[in-house]
């Protein structure tokens, strides 16, 4: 492609010209904008480990009461992005919550979808549209777009949570904004998680139609199904399951999508290179991540982010199975028409 001229090789006087009219000429930003073959992104490859977050948000739970907080979160920020953009790539937000012993972080609603990926402690719950939902675990909370949600605390440890929200996508469409609200009633029935089990309440033949029949996806589950296709001779490829609305089949969120992955002792899984940044977190195990010419050493709760079209691969060299949960941005980008997968050639 033809290198084209830039802003330098226009007179100054002109430039201003364009200015006082609000105008800018296209093709010294040509290449920019529309980069040959594949996309500039920002995103950088980045890891957090949580060794190091820890200690700061216990400190941050000394520091900041809850009340002065709202939501006592870290944001895992990639420097490609500018830290004080709080974004992990262009759609993706990550941060890590603590809620200490009796606290209560109380009821709001926002445009963005957010997710629970919960990383330790035990007692904790989250109320989402009436729903209270245990936090253990590995387990994966979901409190989409609109729904009201009030995180709680009966038990005696600190808990601590990976939040994951399309916070940047939401706010890039000037879409972002909050409500704040009151104590929710929980609801005592909660048939929700009979759905994924194929059953549904239908008082006098009337089903209700939920666009979120399901908000917690129980790791013990999760890990079962793993194991179970680990033991099936016939199945072939990496152990790998999404995270998917029982009622539809399809994501369980319409612009992150959320998978986990089981790589067994002494197995490497070479992921596809795909056309979204993509998120790995380690619910259990160890594991070495590469990704295109990075070596990481992720241990449980460690966390690694990775741009469009990265070439990754899992190798685990411990006797243990390793678990991984993956955000990535491919239901949004399906919607849009711009999802793809590449052949990976040598790195
Ligand atoms: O727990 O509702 O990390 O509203 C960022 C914004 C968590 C939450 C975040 C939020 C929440």
């Amino acid at each position: 492609m033809e290198e084209l001229a830039t802003l330098a090789d226009l007179p100054t006087r002109y430039l201003g010209e364009l200015e006082k009219s609000n105008l800018v000429p296209l093709w010294p930003s040509l290449r920019n904008v529309l980069p040959p073959h594949q996309p500039m992104p920002q995103t950088v490859t980045t890891t957090w480990y949580f060794k190091d977050i820890k200690p700061l948000l216990l400190e941050a739970g000394e520091l900041t009461p809850i009340e002065k907080a709202e939501r006592r979160v870290l944001v895992l920020a990639n420097p490609g992005h500018g830290l004080e953009n709080m974004k992990a790539s262009s759609v993706i937000y990550l941060g890590m919550q603590l809620l200490l012993p009796k606290e209560w972080a109380p009821s709001h609603r926002h445009t963005p979808n957010a997710v629970r990926l919960i990383v330790e402690g035990e007692g904790a719950y989250t109320t989402v549209d009436g729903q209270k939902c245990m936090m253990e675990h590995g387990d994966l909370i979901l409190t989409p777009s609109g729904l009201w949600h009030e995180h709680g605390h009966d038990g005696d440890d600190p808990v601590i949570w990976l939040d994951v929200l399309d916070l940047p996508l939401m706010y890039y469409m000037e879409a972002s904004y909050v409500e704040g609200g009151d104590l929710q009633n929980v609801n005592s029935a909660g048939h929700a998680h009979y759905y994924g089990k194929g059953i549904a309440a239908t008082p006098y033949f009337i089903r209700e139609n939920s666009a979120y029949p399901m908000m917690r996806y129980a790791w013990k589950d999760t890990q079962k199904v793993l194991h179970d296709l680990a033991q099936d001779s016939q199945y072939q490829g990496p152990i790998q399951v999404s995270y998917i609305n029982p009622e539809t089949g399809k994501d369980c969120q319409n612009i992150i999508g959320y998978s986990a992955l089981m790589v067994r002792p002494n197995e490497t899984v070479k992921l596809p290179s795909r056309s979204v940044a993509q998120v790995f977190h380690i619910i259990d195990g160890q594991i070495n991540i590469k990704i295109d010419d990075q070596n990481f050493q992720l241990n449980k709760a460690d966390t690694s982010c990775a741009a469009c079209f990265s070439h990754i691969d899992l190798i685990n060299t411990s006797d243990h199975a390793c678990y991984i949960f993956i955000a990535d941005e491919a239901p949004l980008q399906r919607k849009l028409g711009v999802y793809s997968v590449r052949e990976r050639h040598a790195f």
